[in-house]
């Protein structure tokens, strides 16, 4: 008999659990906050109320045991090494991830990782089940686990579910390349409510249900019967844009402790106390413009209108999906470029770049951000990009430029940031130098108003319009039909057979 566990009014599911593990030299085990945009923007949101998080652990293999941490209950979901491969590493990040994103690289499409998928997806609406209290609220994120809105109405039909897009929901024409576009889309379907981070997206959305599904949508909702219902089971689903943010005055409060800005001074000085200190913070990710930056910047050097050790670049690189090609590609491809830069530009104690390709904890990041005279934000293409609104959030000082690429959600709400389109090099030289030579109180002026902005859209008040969002969206619990029931099924052989597929490695993966 298996004992039911404890039950939770407000069930978040993500991909990665907040947590990673890491096991010390005496082999004990401790479980260490992982960084990423989605944890730094639900810890806070999550301590303090009635509630669990499902994820996967990060490493192959079976599940840990549930655990709380922080107050909040964590239950892990299980994902063998071959799952990781088709699942995460390959359908997420090498189809999903390139399609959402502009396909800045190509993607592949494999029919075993789209079967891997939703093995995957049906496990994680079975976790959501387990501890989801009678009428709970289920808030799932993001592109790895689009079917579970319905897989987990399919199960549950009392609950009330949401997802939330943290990456941009492609135009038509690309998602349209998705063999299985109509299942990503009917299972998003499932939830009552979708949020996405820009009116674009959700419009993009509308438009992929209209276009390839010929569902009806009216202004922001989409009417749809789920497949083998009939219309009796028609359904309404609503979607809008709540763009994430960060929390404001938990990280202000840090950024003004003595030992962050005592921090931020002994940077500066370590570096030799540049005139101007550029910083990039970024995964190391293709999205994220990082080369078209380091591009901008050597050229500003060719052209001698900067120099170290009065102008340099601290280009702080987080690792990220290391065994997926395009990653190993892109790194190499990077720190070959910073090798030249420093090269052709460094003297003895003065590097044109520093290159950190590390993780760091929240207040080394403060610091940074403190230190740092021009923030660079490149992306090519990016749901929000939380260090745009962390870098202003740290600025109580005013000081500091804040240099945003066009395609980041964030210049939705950050205006008054130096704004470039990456793509156009010669733009972002321009921008640099405006950003480095616009006086300091107009800088001042517009850092007040970046920062006035992202103290009154915080993520606190992100997951509560979200939730707000949920809440009042129409709900109309679904009853099980044939057809889903048969789809429950097959999901749950494919689920049995991924299981038993196993090689043993134990190999820890990136984010
Ligand atoms: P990400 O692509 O991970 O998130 P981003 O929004 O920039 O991108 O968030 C990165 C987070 O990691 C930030 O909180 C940052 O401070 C932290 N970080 C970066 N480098 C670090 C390092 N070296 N050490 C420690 N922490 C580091 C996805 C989407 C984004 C969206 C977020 C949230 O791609 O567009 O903004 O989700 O929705």
């Amino acid at each position: 008999m298996t004992v039911a566990g404890p039950t939770f009014a407000l069930v978040v599911a993500a991909n990665r659990l907040p947590v990673k593990r890491v096991v010390d030299a005496d082999g004990t085990t401790t479980w260490q906050r992982s960084p990423g945009g989605l944890v730094s923007a639900l810890e806070s949101v999550m301590r303090g109320r009635d509630a669990a998080w499902v994820g996967w652990a990060g490493e192959p293999g079976p599940a840990p045991e549930p655990f709380v941490e922080d107050g909040v209950h964590l239950h892990p979901v299980g994902l063998s090494p071959s799952e990781v491969q088709e699942y995460y590493e390959g359908f997420s990040n090498q189809t999903l991830w390139p399609i959402y994103h502009d396909v800045t690289v190509l993607a592949s499409f494999h029919r075993n990782w789209w079967n891997t998928y939703r093995a995957v997806n049906h496990r994680f609406a079975q976790a959501i089940a387990e501890v989801a209290a009678p009428g709970a609220t289920v808030w799932v994120h993001d592109y790895q686990l689009q079917l579970v809105p319905s897989m987990v109405r399919t199960i549950r039909p009392d609950v009330r579910i949401g997802w939330f897009d943290h990456i941009p929901f492609p135009p038509v024409e690309l998602f349209g390349q998705l063999p299985w576009r109509r299942a990503l889309v009917e299972g998003l379907l499932g939830a009552d409510f979708l949020g996405f981070q820009r009116a674009g997206d959700a419009e993009n959305f509308l438009r992929a249900c209209r276009r390839l599904l010929g569902m009806a949508t009216k202004a922001d909702t989409v009417t749809f019967t789920p497949p083998g219902g009939n219309a009796s089971l028609r359904r309404t689903v609503r979607v809008g844009a709540i763009p994430i943010s960060v929390d404001f005055r938990g990280l202000e409060a840090l950024s003004r402790t003595p030992e962050v800005l005592a921090r931020a001074a002994e940077i500066r000085a370590s570096l030799g106390d540049p005139k101007v200190l550029m910083l990039g913070v970024d995964r190391l990710d293709y999205t994220k413009g990082i080369r078209h930056r380091l591009k901008a910047y050597e050229e500003l050097l060719q052209d001698k209108v900067i120099a170290p050790p009065e102008v340099t670049l601290m280009q702080v690189a987080t690792p990220s999906r290391e065994r997926v090609d395009a990653y190993r590609q892109l790194r190499e491809e990077i720190e070959g470029t910073v090798g030249r830069i420093n090269g052709e530009y460094s003297a003895i104690g003065s590097p044109a770049v520093y290159y950190l390709y590390h993780s760091y904890p929240r207040n080394e990041m403060a610091a940074m951000f403190l230190a740092a005279d021009v923030m660079l934000v490149t992306p090519l293409r990016d749901g929000m990009n939380l260090v745009a609104k962390e870098y202003v959030t740290c600025r109580h000082d005013l000081g500091g430029a804040l240099v945003l690429s066009e395609f980041a959600g964030a210049w939705h709400e950050l205006h008054q940031a130096f704004i470039c389109n990456p793509h156009d090099i010669e733009g972002v030289k321009q921008t640099i130098l405006r950003a480095i030579n616009t006086p300091v109180d107009e800088r001042q002026r517009r850092m007040k108003a970046l920062r006035k902005r992202v103290a009154t859209h915080d993520v606190q008040r992100w997951a509560s319009r979200y939730l707000e969002a949920l809440a009042s969206a129409p709900f109309r619990p679904h009853r099980p039909t044939r057809a889903s029931d048969m789809e429950r099924r097959g999901a749950e052989r494919a689920n049995r057979a991924n299981q038993r597929r196993s090689d043993n490695a134990s190999e820890e993966v990136g984010d």
